[in-house]
């Protein structure tokens, strides 16, 4: 890497894993996941430099370069790994931000750990950014990172993006570092949510909290203002768009179906393995519905494919085990030779793979207890030009804010999820086509571009400079 960046990721992992040939070279690819998805095209665009973990413990690399990105790493060691990340971002933010639908770990070895770790985080942004750059901090593994590095280089734009949802007072009072978070994430110029009902319990938080006024979006300090704001995050519509379009994903899409026994209806949920995912409640309502009898042997299968996520902490591994119990029970219930109910995949796959079973899915069911978006659900839409397939949507993901014409349910309510699941099945082609056109406008209109440039021309518009201004 040559010189200094004026535009700099700071995000947990950097975006890209690393593949071991079998004589044992070692080369770089992209990542899977959300972040990565949404920020990578922005990133090369720019030709800026992202600050991350590169995925290998107790390891020291140094920065290199891989699609058109400078990529700064930054150490951890195994200890590091297992009580920042698994411990307080995975076990005690993780579940406190998504409504505890798991109970939180408080533990002050995991907080001393975090804060270190941040600070190395902030000491390698503040190394790697030129005089007076743009950074923008990327979610809940970093949020002290933006008053830390302030303190280091207070010349700089810091921006923060908080991918998760943001809890209410209620439940963050909970933390017994509270108040230590909410300054460090107040250290930017431009705290950004994913909605804004996010933003206004941060804002009310840090009234309660610090007794900072507020008015409209903006926290007025002592000597600066901290802007507060919703910006939804999307997905690349049109290259989602043209890829589905592609003979080869087409041909796939049609073999994918033959591959199930050709049911009539191919439903499909696509998921880390996450308690938050709402996996559990739909696989029951899906087995309820064939035992009900309401879905005739052979009539539907369920395609549930499952990333592999977090496999070292308690919680997950439960969850694998509760989740690949109930699928077994349900095909040793209702499989017949020829036909299985359930095809559950716990693999990670590649992009092309992924648009080929969202393009042969008639209905997709996305079922969170909470999220802060939900990609997946805005995927679906991009590859469904044919304006074919119905969306199942939870009520409690930051999606069902934008895609209103999806079959919305709350996912605590199984005879809800059986019911709209059968409506979307038994939907006309006219009124599947009617919501999914709708949808997909809304999809298109705010691609990822948007959400990004949205968000950099808030954190560089003059608004957002520092200033003295206090409120009356
Ligand atoms: P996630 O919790 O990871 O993201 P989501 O928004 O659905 O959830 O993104 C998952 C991404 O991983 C999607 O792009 C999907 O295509 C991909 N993916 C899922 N399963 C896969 C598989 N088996 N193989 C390959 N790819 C797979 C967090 C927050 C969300 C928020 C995003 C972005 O929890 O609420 O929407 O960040 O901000």
């Amino acid at each position: 890497m040559s010189g200094r960046s004026s535009f700099l990721i700071v995000a947990n992992r950097l975006p890209v894993d690393r593949t071991l040939a079998p004589d044992g070279t070692a080369s770089w690819r992209r990542s899977p996941g959300g972040l990565v998805t949404a920020i990578a095209p922005v990133m090369q665009r720019r030709h800026g430099a992202w600050a991350g973990w590169h995925g290998a413990p107790d390891e020291k690399l140094a920065p290199f370069e891989q699609d058109g990105m400078s990529l700064i790493p930054v150490p951890l060691s195994a200890s590091e790994v297992e009580l920042y990340y698994e411990g307080f971002s995975n076990a005690t933010l993780w579940p406190l931000y998504h409504d505890v639908v798991a109970t939180p770990v408080f533990d002050r070895k995991m907080w001393d750990t975090y804060r270190m770790v941040n600070q190395r985080f902030a000491e390698a942004a503040a190394e790697a950014a030129d005089e007076g750059a743009v950074v923008w901090v990327q979610d809940y593994q970093l949020q002290l990172v933006p008053a830390m590095l302030r303190r280091l280089r207070p010349d700089l734009r810091i921006g923060f993006f908080l991918h998760i949802p943001f809890p209410p007072t209620e439940l963050f009072w909970r933390l017994p570092w509270r108040k230590e978070l909410v300054e460090g994430l107040l250290g930017a110029d431009l705290v950004g949510f994913q909605l804004p009902g996010g933003a206004s319990n941060f804002r009310r938080l840090c009234r309660r909290l610090l007794g900072l006024p507020y008015k409209g979006n903006e926290i007025f300090l002592d000597d600066r203002i901290v802007t507060t704001q919703a910006f939804p995050i999307s997905v690349d519509f049109a290259q989602l768009d043209s890829l589905v379009r592609e003979p080869h994903i087409v041909a796939r899409a049609k073999e994918i179906r033959m591959e199930l026994g050709d049911p009539e209806h191919v439903l499909l949920g696509v998921d880390r393995l996450d308690y938050t995912k709402g996996i559990g409640q739909r696989l029951e309502a899906f087995g309820e519905l064939l035992n009900d009898g309401r879905l005739r042997p052979g009539e539907a299968v369920f395609v549930q494919i499952a990333t592999p996520s977090r496999e070292r902490v308690d919680e997950y591994r439960r969850l694998r085990d509760d989740i690949e119990l109930q699928v077994g029970r349900i095909n040793g219930e209702h499989a017949q030779l020829g036909y299985q109910p359930v095809w559950y995949f716990h693999q990670s796959y590649n992009h092309e793979e992924l648009a080929a079973l969202y393009l042969a899915a008639d209905v997709m069911v996305v079922t969170p207890l909470r999220d802060g978006m939900n990609l997946v659900a805005k995927e679906y839409v991009s590859c469904h030009h044919d304006l074919h397939g119905g969306l199942v949507l939870s009520e409690f993901t930051g999606a069902a804010d934008e895609l209103r014409q999806a079959y919305l349910v709350n996912p605590y309510d199984v005879e809800d999820v059986k019911r709209q699941m059968l409506t979307a099945m038994r939907a006309t082609p006219h009124e599947l086509a009617r919501r999914m056109r709708t949808m997909r406008r809304r999809v298109a209109t705010y691609d990822v571009d948007r959400w990004a440039s949205e968000f950099l021309t808030a954190l560089e518009s003059p608004a957002a400079e520092p200033s003295t201004r206090r409120s009356a």
